[in-house]
């Protein structure tokens, strides 16, 4: 609840930031602060243990004692005398700091120093959390691939709207992107090109490393996808023998999808699944592997079942929950495993195993679409996607017999069969994903169309400060 009472804090030059000493984590958190203050303002912006601090201090605890903030809520007061920010869990308090940035003014955002005297933040008092647990982007890095700089460009817009899940589509037709020891031929002959016919490229072990330690300094989770049995062309060409076709596979430079297929009645198949979910588990420090499962056209009913159920055992072998797209339902599921929904309502079966639901409804929240029929990237097989598509629905009621209980969050996916670097991501992605974050955080009763476009257009000087592309919709009143 957000009350605004007394006049705002100023952050002057004195102003120094006050954190739990006993806590690494959150001395990060608050160094995290300072460097965001320091940059346009010029001030020292000091960072020191609770317990010294004077008035006109910014105060950052963790108070384990408030379980009903849960792992992400944070309670924030703001007086003309001090900022205080407290959390159950030091991801509460990285999400707090991101409503302390959105609270002050957009010239925040500088990395040049400003001459302004009224760097405030209205005086309030806030108590927050998240509707869902798993608030996601997707990011397609086969169809093009993106480099650990673009990927970390990505992440930053994620953190500025408190999403916490990037989920790495990192295998197609196009392209193998990601370094498998005991497969060298997946990224040596798999990873050569894109759509398009460009270079392509692939994560080295290092790379993704780097990626993962970037997103968890931000309290994002990397959820690896692997997409399988289907969409797996550049796997074949390395594994030609994975394949049930004598029709040696090439380098695929197009965008159809579904003909390709690892061949589920050979056992040197269940090996190479093996030896992959292996490798990327372990270097994968979250508790999901994404199969894929989608788009089958080659296999029979009973034959896409068997290999997802064997898949299933194979990931849950490797110590971690298993989601594969709304497909996987058709298979007998684990409680633990999640479907992912994207097209249709097949994945209300996944209800019946006891299994929860991400929701990803192409028509909400596929932000590879084009916003009108002039927008120039994308595609529209599933609808025209503006942003107050993406933004006015409700998980709890978009699928009959799923109810809020039975999701685990939302996701927005973009796929990059028309996106060849991270600006032509971000035209499509904004301002749709802070459109869907919103959806993801706020409880429904408090959510409204008419207050989110007129909140959203004050972010474009964030925007534009921190050189994120974006889409000037004329649902907007910029
Ligand atoms: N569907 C395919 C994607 C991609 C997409 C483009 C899923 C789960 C269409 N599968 O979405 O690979 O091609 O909008």
């Amino acid at each position: 609840m957000v009350l605004a009472v007394g006049s705002p804090f100023q952050i002057v030059r004195t102003t120094g930031i006050y954190v739990d000493g006993g806590s690494a984590e959150v001395t990060s958190i608050g160094e995290m602060l300072a460097a965001l203050i320091r940059r346009p303002t010029g001030f020292p912006v000091a960072v020191s243990p609770i317990g010294t601090q004077s008035a006109g201090s910014i105060i950052l605890r963790l108070a384990p004692d408030r379980a009903a903030l849960g792992d992400e809520g944070y309670e924030l007061k703001v007086t003309s005398d001090s900022v205080s920010l407290v959390a159950n869990r030091p991801a509460g308090l990285f999400r707090g700091i991101q409503t302390i940035r959105q609270l002050l003014p957009p010239d925040i955002e500088s990395e040049m120093g400003l001459e302004r005297y009224d760097w405030s933040i209205p005086a309030l008092s806030i108590a927050d959390k998240p509707r869902f647990a798993y608030r996601g982007a997707m990011l397609d890095v086969s169809r093009h691939f993106f480099t650990v700089r673009e990927v970390e460009q990505y992440l930053d817009v994620l953190a500025l709207y408190k999403l916490n899940v990037l989920h790495l589509h990192l295998s197609d037709d196009q392209g193998w992107r990601i370094q498998i020891d005991s497969r060298p031929k997946l990224t040596a002959m798999g990873s050569l090109t894109q759509v398009g016919g460009g270079p392509g490229g692939f994560y080295t072990k290092q790379d993704y490393q780097d990626i993962l330690r970037y997103a968890q300094a931000r309290y994002i989770l990397i959820v690896p996808e692997i997409d399988m049995p289907s969409h797996i062309n550049a796997a074949l060409i390395g594994y030609p023998e994975l394949a049930c076709s004598a029709r040696p596979p090439a380098l695929y430079t197009g965008t159809d999808v579904g003909w390709s297929s690892l061949c589920v009645d050979k056992e040197e198949t269940y090996d190479f699944v093996d030896d992959v979910i292996r490798e990327l588990s372990a270097m994968t420090p979250g508790p999901y592997f994404h199969i894929g499962g989608d788009e089958v056209k080659t296999l029979t009913p009973e034959q896409y079942v068997k290999f997802i159920e064997r898949v299933q055992t194979i990931v849950n072998k490797y110590g971690k929950k298993m989601i594969g797209w709304e497909e996987i339902t058709k298979a007998h599921l684990n409680p633990t495993t999640i479907a992912h929904q994207w097209k249709s309502d097949s994945a209300t079966a996944a209800v019946a195993y006891g299994s929860k639901l991400i929701l990803s409804p192409a028509p909400k929240v596929y932000l590879d679409m084009k916003y009108t029929p002039a927008t120039e990237l994308g595609q529209h097989w599933a609808a025209y996607v503006e942003v107050r598509d993406s933004y006015d629905w409700d998980p709890a009621t978009y699928m009959k017999g799923v109810t809020e209980r039975d999701i685990f969050g939302v996701e927005a996916p973009i796929w990059s069969e028309t996106l060849r670097n991270i600006t032509a991501v971000e035209y499509l992605a904004i301002p749709r994903l802070p459109a869907v974050a919103e959806v993801a955080w706020t409880p429904q009763a408090v959510r409204n169309w008419e207050s989110f476009r007129t909140r959203i257009v004050t972010h474009q000087q964030r925007w534009n400060y921190l050189g994120i592309n974006f889409y000037r919709s004329p649902q907007l009143p910029w």
